[in-house]
């Protein structure tokens, strides 16, 4: 893994409301975790769905994910509050699966609640191609409404009410496999379509400060306080 300053991490975090991290996991290790993901989603999810949340509850590779000291390090500088892992869900694409992810703010879905962010790892290089996830910088500071949308999948319901951006303001994260891209549950993201006709894994854990459980917080069985509150 290529270190970056905490300091500058920090910063670009809270400029942009996401940081990228390239080479968090080798190339073994995202292969190991896409046979576990095929695993879990084969023995515990909806058949046919390309999300699956829980998954640290049901598989210890992906605990042990959750945990590693490589992302806890990485989020110690954006979190000086301390760090709890919530959850976590594998995002799956396939050739028959090519819906891009719809432009929406991970905070929506849980309201009243506090602050969170999330990893995305892709266990397969990600590109504009097959589905890589899209951001747009600087989105976290403002205020976006939600609205239902409902792939006839079910995987997405709602969507960005409005686009409020200009194409070029777009990132389209071009990333190789194992690369991690940590943002803030306020940061307007989507993903691009998947036209390649190949697989796409990746794995979203999602982290907020340790506190005493908010009532949504019981709903996932795997949280475990990873840094305690100084
Ligand atoms: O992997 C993707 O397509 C993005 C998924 C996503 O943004 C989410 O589940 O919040």
């Amino acid at each position: 893994m290529k270190k970056i300053k905490s300091a500058e991490l920090a910063a670009g975090y809270e400029r942009d409301g996401f940081a990228v991290i390239p080479d968090l996991l080798n190339a073994e290790e995202c292969e190991r975790l896409k046979a576990e993901a095929r695993h879990v989603l084969n023995h515990h999810a909806k058949p046919g769905s390309s999300v699956h949340v829980h998954v640290a509850a049901v598989n210890p590779a992906f605990r042990a994910l959750a945990e590693d000291p490589r992302i806890v390090d990485m989020l110690r500088p954006v979190m000086p509050h301390g760090v709890m892992f919530l959850s976590d869900k594998i995002v799956y694409k396939s050739p028959d699966k090519t819906f891009p992810t719809p432009w929406h703010i991970d905070c929506f879905y849980w309201r009243n609640t506090r602050p969170k962010l999330s990893v995305w790892i892709p266990l397969d290089d990600a590109l504009p191609e097959n589905g890589t996830l899209t951001v747009v910088p600087g989105s976290h500071k403002k205020d976006w409404r939600m609205v239902k949308m409902g792939l006839p999948s079910g995987d997405f319901q709602y969507e960005l009410a409005e686009q409020g951006w200009r194409e070029g303001d777009v990132v389209t994260c071009a990333i190789k496999r194992g690369t991690a891209i940590l943002f803030s549950d306020r940061l307007v993201h989507g993903s691009t379509p998947n036209t390649a006709g190949k697989d796409r894994y990746a794995i979203i854990s999602t982290y907020h400060a340790p506190a005493a459980d908010e009532p949504f917080d019981l709903e996932f069985p795997a949280r475990k306080i990873l840094v305690p509150a100084a």
